[in-house]
């Protein structure tokens, strides 16, 4: 059976490259709300309603494992999405960077949090991350104008850098971040751009961490791809040229190993 993935749009697929990697054998159905992105500034009652209904589709769908690859989603409703799907893991993405950045922070660091005004406003980061690590400094702020950016491919190009300035330089000056965690599934989009602007700044990028998790979970309860009968599935519900264009970018232009379809829940 295949793994399921969700973001609210294509940002989760940041999540996929590093899967792949690690878990070949796996397969995926992706599902991104490219119609009704972003999330990051809607209300907690809107993004649980669309993160069930997403859920409940991929559960239909036959999946082993949902994985959330949206940080708004995971700070707003993993219980809740695990307590009404019991039947299979449902991982988010908050608590396995938690935890690294807690593992490979020994020092006093300073850590910034960067994301959208939903999981910055939970400071959900800062309650995992001090669950597991008592004596880091957090510093979180919430870069709103990155996702809708970056979902209109103004990646490389002078207008990100200035929005990163914008929005980064006195939060790392004041604060003498040192570590920055990527908390929003679409800034590794942007990662390179962060590394030339501040090359001092040691970056976390919690889309690559999570392919570790998955694998223990499933090794776990034993539910490793045993063959693959099932094929890749990227599901988007508005079809935009810049989901076709990162797809084409992951499968490094050999889409016709990914099917790429259409689905709203109207
Ligand atoms: N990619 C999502 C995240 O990780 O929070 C958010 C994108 C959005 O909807 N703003």
């Amino acid at each position: 059976r295949p793994i399921g993935f969700f973001d609210s749009g294509l940002g989760g697929l940041t999540c996929i490259t590093p899967l792949m990697k690690k878990l070949p054998d796996e397969k995926i159905i992706y599902f991104g709300d490219t119609a009704r992105t972003p999330y990051g500034s809607k209300a907690a009652s809107t993004i649980k309603n669309f993160s069930m209904e997403i859920a409940d589709f991929l559960v239909k769908s036959n999946v082993k494992m949902i994985v959330i690859a949206c940080n708004t989603v995971s700070a707003t409703c993993v219980d809740e999405l695990q307590e009404r799907f019991p039947q299979i893991p449902i991982l988010g993405i908050i608590d396995p960077a938690a935890q690294n950045v807690a593992q490979v922070c020994t020092q006093q660091n300073n850590i910034g949090i960067i994301g959208t005004k939903v999981t910055i406003s939970s400071r959900e980061y800062e309650k995992h991350i001090k669950r597991y690590n008592k004596s880091l400094n957090i510093f979180e702020t919430a870069c709103p104008a990155f996702v809708p950016l970056i979902e209109e491919g103004i990646i490389q190009n002078p207008i990100m850098d200035l929005t990163i300035e914008y929005y980064m330089d006195d939060f790392i000056r004041k604060n003498n971040i040192d570590t920055l965690i990527l908390g929003c599934t679409h800034y590794p989009l942007i990662s390179k751009n962060i590394e030339r602007i501040y090359p001092k700044l040691h970056i976390i990028n919690p889309s690559s961490i999570m392919a570790d998790n998955i694998k223990r979970i499933l090794a776990e309860k034993d539910m490793l791809a045993a063959d693959s009968a099932f094929e890749n599935v990227f599901y988007a519900s508005d079809l935009s040229e810049n989901f076709i264009n990162m797809i084409d970018h992951i499968f490094e232009g050999e889409r016709e190993t990914a099917n790429v379809k259409f689905l709203n829940f109207d």
